[in-house]
């Protein structure tokens, strides 16, 4: 018992060590998002400054770290703060307003920063990204994925209403990008090598279920955000609900070009065209 103590005190103590304070600025701005095949359609995000960029800025902290998050909202609407399977850390920020959050996470996992208000409206429309807490030492790559209406973006835009019963998404995007854009942002094009161990986060902020289906490999759970039940599991296939998220672990074996996309096939496309959607290709050297 008393091994246990002190094992279980040197533990505690271990973790304070390593827990950092972490202080970042998140911008919401609205602005336009263009598709693979150059429509635009109106969007808001939570970018790193105040411009524009459709491309969600992402957080990582390790565990047990004291994250100050400034909000400043530059968009001419107020927004919703909150954060998914977390309690006391919602609020809101005015037009042209700023907030803060101090905020800490105890364990290994994914959290969404999302506008809760007009819920999932403003969420779809951009305003959901990963707070990505690990302190894994090895490559991490991250995923938001998401799918977009044209229609419905038009309509939240103009403060319509949207009914989610008739959602029919044309575009599907990680990080913003469709293939083969895709390829070229480092968050999310996967490369490594063999033996190495990496961590491929996967966070769905869209409002449709998306099921990634990785070749060559199977790839074990090391995080649930949907069932803690599935931690350890090793798959080729990780069905990842709305506003849920994984994290998953590769240590390839052989060297190669491994294609990695959504099996719902209508999700590798973009405007109808194949194959301008979630596509990408992992590289093993
Ligand atoms: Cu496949």
């Amino acid at each position: 018992m008393r091994k246990l103590l002190s094992t279980l005190l040197l533990s505690l103590v271990v973790v304070s060590a390593q827990a950092a304070v972490v202080e970042d600025t998140v911008y919401i701005n609205n602005g336009l998002f263009t598709t693979v095949d150059s429509n635009t359609l109106p969007y808001t995000a939570f970018n790193s400054s105040s411009t524009f960029d459709q491309q969600n800025t992402q957080l990582f902290i390790g565990v047990g770290d004291s994250l100050y998050l400034t909000i400043i909202n530059t968009d001419t609407q107020p927004h919703g703060v909150d954060i998914t399977n977390t309690t006391g850390y919602t609020t809101t920020v005015g037009a042209g307003a700023t907030t803060t959050l101090a905020c800490q996470f105890n364990q290994t996992g994914i959290y969404i920063l999302h506008d809760h208000l007009n819920y999932p409206d403003m969420a779809y429309f951009g305003l959901s990204t990963p707070i990505v807490v690990d302190n894994f030492a090895g490559s991490i790559f991250s995923w938001n994925i998401k799918e977009h209406q044209l229609s419905f973006n038009d309509s939240i835009q103009n403060n319509g209403t949207v009914n989610w019963s008739t959602y029919y998404p044309e575009y599907f995007t990680i990080n913003g990008n469709s293939n083969p854009a895709i390829n070229a942002d480092p968050l999310a094009k996967v490369t490594g090598n063999v033996g190495d161990t990496l961590r491929i986060c996967v966070t769905n902020t869209g409002q449709s279920i998306h099921s990634i289906h990785f070749h060559g490999y199977h790839l074990r759970i090391v995080f649930s955000s949907k069932d803690a039940a599935h931690v350890d599991r090793e798959k080729d296939t990780f069905s990842v609900y709305p506003m849920e998220s994984l994290i998953l672990e590769l240590i390839p074996d052989k060297t190669g070009e491994y294609p990695v996309h959504d099996h719902n096939l209508v999700a590798v496309t973009g405007g109808g065209i194949y194959p301008n959607g979630m596509f990408l290709t992992m590289i093993i050297q």
